[in-house]
């Protein structure tokens, strides 16, 4: 009882925090690629939670254009985030995209724009926009566009992991350049729960 009369604000502040930490969990997974070249850049995160909505990130995501090279090549961010296309070459780079899974009505060119200049544009559809150059057809790049802020992109090896989850129950999905989506349940809880998704072409 004692303890109950001591307890202030401060201490139920810090309780609940402390309890927030310890709550979530991640998801630590391994994805197996089957008749496609490699598992690397294969995007996975928790699909659309019923209810649930996300604010979208103030931090701007950052899609660089270096050796003209799209860096990275896959790039996720939530629904509504804002990326900043920067041009680090000493030539000029466009970018566009075609449409975002498909759709044209969503196509949309940025221009073109020189060295240590950035293009700003906001992403409020879920899907994926394939990038392009329009100087440079080499280059290629993706942006996945998720419903939750819980992603990751697969390494070399297919390894992933998603951090500070809150405990529930989740679809794991995955985009791949080659290979067809895939979807995994998972259950986090406070520690870590492991995911395995085998991507087939
Ligand atoms: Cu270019």
């Amino acid at each position: 009882m004692h303890f109950i009369k001591t307890v202030t604000p401060a201490c139920l502040l810090l309780a609940a925090l402390s309890a927030g930490v310890s709550r979530a969990g991640e998801i630590k997974g391994k994805i197996t690629a089957q008749g496609i070249k490699s598992p690397e850049n294969i995007a996975v995160y928790i699909d659309a939670i019923p209810g649930k909505t996300f604010p979208p990130p103030s931090e701007h995501a950052v899609m660089d254009q270096r050796k003209l090279t799209f860096i990275p090549h896959v790039l996720v961010v939530l629904k509504g985030a804002t990326v900043d296309f920067l041009n680090s070459d000493s030539v000029g780079h466009n970018v566009f995209w075609p449409a975002i899974s498909g759709n044209k009505k969503l196509a949309h060119n940025l221009g073109t724009w020189p060295q240590g200049v950035k293009k700003a544009f906001t992403y409020d559809e879920l899907g994926v926009a394939p990038l392009l150059c329009n100087v440079h057809s080499e280059m290629s790049g993706y942006i996945v566009v998720a419903p939750t802020p819980y992603f990751a992109v697969a390494g070399k090896d297919g390894s992933f992991e998603i951090k500070d989850v809150p405990p529930g129950h989740y679809t794991l999905k995955t985009w791949s350049e080659e290979g067809k989506p895939t979807t995994v349940a998972v259950d986090v809880g406070a520690g870590t729960a492991t995911a395995d998704l085998t991507v087939k072409r």
